[in-house]
């Protein structure tokens, strides 16, 4: 019998997300422990991720593991259950590729533009963004999902398009993915949140929304201190 199988998460993250999506996506039964990350680290999360101290974590058994796209490869391997990412080498290795892409080309251009006041620091990065949403669009095409008729590792990666992207979206007014422009990633984000194996970890829409706009400021004075790094 596999040992138990935690997750150290945080309402409102989407890498906390990725790492339960995987999860339900295979089929994997887990018990979530929710972190304050605005007021005191838990022991528990600072041991287990002592490099980073960020959530998510998965525990299972005695076991830690960090790094949500790390924790989808690990929960893809260990699990039976629906794979998450393709059995064909090269496809495998473009799924990668493409997440790789979104983590480290992608997000933080795209959040900016969404966070980030007026002026010709936040022109750049919509420039930027609007520049990169065609070569996400292009993976979209003629299929349901970037994994293909099921979301997969790839739909995990993007999947801060789908509900994160869609509170901020209305809490900041920026639109940058809309039907017009990006049908595919529109449709996309739209099957994503209404997926059938994805609803029990799915955030709740009013929910995210409540914490979005809680916490709009915070997000706001957050990107602009990264700037200044
Ligand atoms: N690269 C990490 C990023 C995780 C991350 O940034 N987690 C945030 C929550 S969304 C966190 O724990 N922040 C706490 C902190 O920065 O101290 C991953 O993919 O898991």
């Amino acid at each position: 019998m596999s040992p138990p199988v935690k997750l150290i998460g945080f309402f409102g993250s989407p890498y906390a997300h990725r790492a339960e999506a995987a999860l339900c996506l295979k089929g994997v039964p887990y018990e979530l422990m929710l972190e304050d990350l605005f007021n005191a680290k838990s022991e528990l999360l600072l041991k287990l991720n002592p490099i980073h101290k960020k959530v998510p974590v998965l525990i299972h058994g005695d076991r830690a593991i960090s790094e949500s796209l790390v924790i989808a490869e690990y929960v893809d391997e260990t699990f039976e259950g629906p794979p998450l990412l393709p059995s064909d080498p090269y496809d495998r290795a473009m799924a990668r590729f493409w997440a790789h892409f979104i983590e480290n080309k992608f997000i933080k251009p795209f959040f900016m533009a969404h966070w980030l006041e007026e002026g010709e620091v936040r022109e750049a990065f919509v420039k930027e963004a609007k520049e990169l949403l065609p070569l996400l669009e292009e993976q979209l095409k003629g299929k349901r999902f970037f994994g293909g008729d099921a979301p997969g590792y790839l739909d995990i990666a993007a999947s801060m398009l789908a509900p994160t992207r869609m509170a901020v979206q209305e809490v900041t007014g920026v639109a940058l993915i809309n039907d017009d422009d990006y049908p595919a990633l529109s449709q996309w984000a739209r099957e994503y949140i209404s997926n059938e194996a994805l609803k029990p970890c799915m955030p709740d829409k009013d929910q995210l929304l409540a914490y979005f706009m809680k916490n709009k400021e915070m997000y706001k004075a957050g990107v602009k201190a990264m700037l200044q790094k």
